[in-house]
């Protein structure tokens, strides 16, 4: 009878163990199983050469550079790759660093992979002390922490237009402004409004080259992305003739990306005179201009000048479309404090576009935070703030002025014979040096300085110290 029971319990088991195997196996599909790995995706920082696909590069790029960097030995190393590095080492609390040169940063050793940001001449990053004057202040005020509205913060908006425009454009007053999630946000939020009323083609003709993301961010919309010419090689400048022929050549209303100022990855810009005639050409093709201002002040030092172009473009007539970040130039990197806008014919219009642009923000994410913004309108809206946090942007791109020139200096004074102008002439976080694949893998291998294949440096990654060095590197190995 008793082992009747047993055998019966363990029959029972075994028709139960026999039951649930069949829906643990099912249950191991996942009903994610079907999606695929994608590529890793490391947060480039410009370039993309002819020859490689955008995701190729990236993986390359960010995988090389980073790791050879971190497993060379060399004491006097350099990373000039300045790719933005999402490791979990990287300090999020910057102890606050008189600039320029103030104290060193422990956390911070040579052995940090370069970052896609301003750093001091110590090689640290660097908080503005407007920026820390601001947040002092808003923390102070003991805001609450409730939602925006779908704009933003009702400061923000009108002020950096009022930056970017100027005080006195005569586009205030029709100007539909946003907040966005940067400067990366203010692109895709204008991709999406191209996508569903620009009335034309559905494309986007961004320059060769172009920061990386602009390419994914643009098709991600389902814009098709088509290149024109902008970077001559061989000159190590604009292609300006190049650059009109495609201006003049693209049909009629096309959507042209511009970098307002600085341009990335490249540091050329037209003149103040080639700008004149890009606009005119434009404004005889029915051209839509879509400004992607994201390094204002940054570039020369004067915000008013790095406006040059979006305001010539605005006396000229055009209605653009404009992208503002203020990651660089108020350092507010991760605080994602940025605002898109575009330009009327009247207010009435203006109404009708800010009522799409609520519709796609809505659904997409609601409402941007609030705490980058609230820093950046606070410096934006006090005059004396304002006028100390225009000093300390310009400290910034004189700081990056003067390594492009120091390292100029230095490579003439070995004796180079090349001819190194477009060195000072470039502008902005990024030179092309001009040298070859195979020169900068010797550069990088003899010298352990490292940048990408194009021959593109971070300027932002040389310092006083390390100046020497990459001068002498570049001359051995150039001449
Ligand atoms: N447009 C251009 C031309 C840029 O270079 C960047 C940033 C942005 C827009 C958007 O920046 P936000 O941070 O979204 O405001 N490029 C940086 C950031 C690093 C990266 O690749 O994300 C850079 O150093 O190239």
């Amino acid at each position: 009878m008793l082992s009747t029971t047993i055998k019966s319990a363990g029959a029972r088991q075994a028709v139960l163990r026999a039951r649930i195997a069949p829906l643990a196996a099912a249950r191991a599909v996942s009903i994610w199983s079907k999606v695929p790995q994608g590529p890793p995706v490391s947060s480039p920082i410009g370039a993309r050469t002819r020859s490689l696909p955008i995701a190729v590069l990236t993986r390359s790029i960010a995988g090389c550079i980073t790791e050879a960097f971190k497993a060379d030995s060399n004491p006097k190393k350099i990373n000039l790759g300045a790719l933005l590095s999402l490791s979990p080492t990287l300090p999020y609390h910057v102890p606050s660093s008189p600039h320029p040169g103030g104290p060193k940063n422990a956390q911070l050793t040579p052995s940090s992979p370069g970052v896609g940001a301003y750093r001091d001449d110590a090689g640290k990053p660097y908080v503005l002390p407007s920026v820390r004057e601001a947040e002092r202040r808003v923390i102070d005020d003991k805001m609450n922490k409730e939602y925006a509205g779908i704009t933003g913060v009702p400061e923000f908006p009108q002020a950096a237009a009022k930056l970017a425009y100027g005080n006195d454009s005569p586009a205030l007053g029709r100007i539909a402004a946003t907040q966005t999630i940067s400067g990366t946000g203010a692109l895709r939020l204008g991709a999406e409004f191209l996508q569903r009323w620009h009335a034309g083609e559905k494309k986007i003709r961004i320059p060769t080259p172009s920061w990386a993301n602009h390419k994914a961010i643009f098709q991600d919309a389902r814009l098709e992305v088509e290149q024109y010419r902008y970077y001559n090689k061989d000159t190590i400048g604009l292609d300006f003739d190049g650059m009109v022929q495609d201006l003049k050549s693209a049909p009629e209303g096309s959507v042209f990306l511009f970098h307002a100022c600085a341009h990335n990855p490249t540091g050329v810009d037209p003149t103040p005179e080639q700008w004149k005639e890009i606009s005119q050409i434009c404004l005889q093709k029915k051209h839509l201009p879509f400004f992607d201002m994201a390094y204002q002040g940054f570039a020369s030092g004067d915000s008013d000048r790095d406006a040059f172009a979006v305001r010539q473009f605005i006396r000229d007539g055009h209605k653009i479309l404009l992208s503002q970040s203020f990651a660089k130039n108020m350092g507010l990197y991760g605080e994602r404090a940025g605002a898109f806008s575009i330009v009327g014919e009247d207010a009435e219009e203006v109404k009708r576009i800010d009522s799409q642009l609520k519709i796609i923000i809505r659904p997409m994410y609601s409402n941007p935070p609030i705490h980058g913004a609230r820093i950046a309108a606070t410096i934006l809206n006090d005059p004396k703030l304002y006028t100390q946090w225009q000093a300390e942007v310009k400290g910034m791109a004189d700081r990056i002025i003067t390594m492009r020139k120091l390292l100029r200096e230095k490579l003439e004074g070995l004796g180079s014979k090349h001819d190194w102008s477009h060195i000072t002439s470039q502008i902005g976080m990024f030179a092309y040096t001009g040298l070859k694949p195979d020169e900068v893998e010797k550069v990088t291998k003899d010298y352990s300085v490292y940048f990408t294949k194009d021959g593109r440096i971070s300027v932002s990654g040389i310092t006083s110290d390390n100046v020497g060095h990459l001068a002498e590197a570049i001359y051995k190995v150039k001449g």
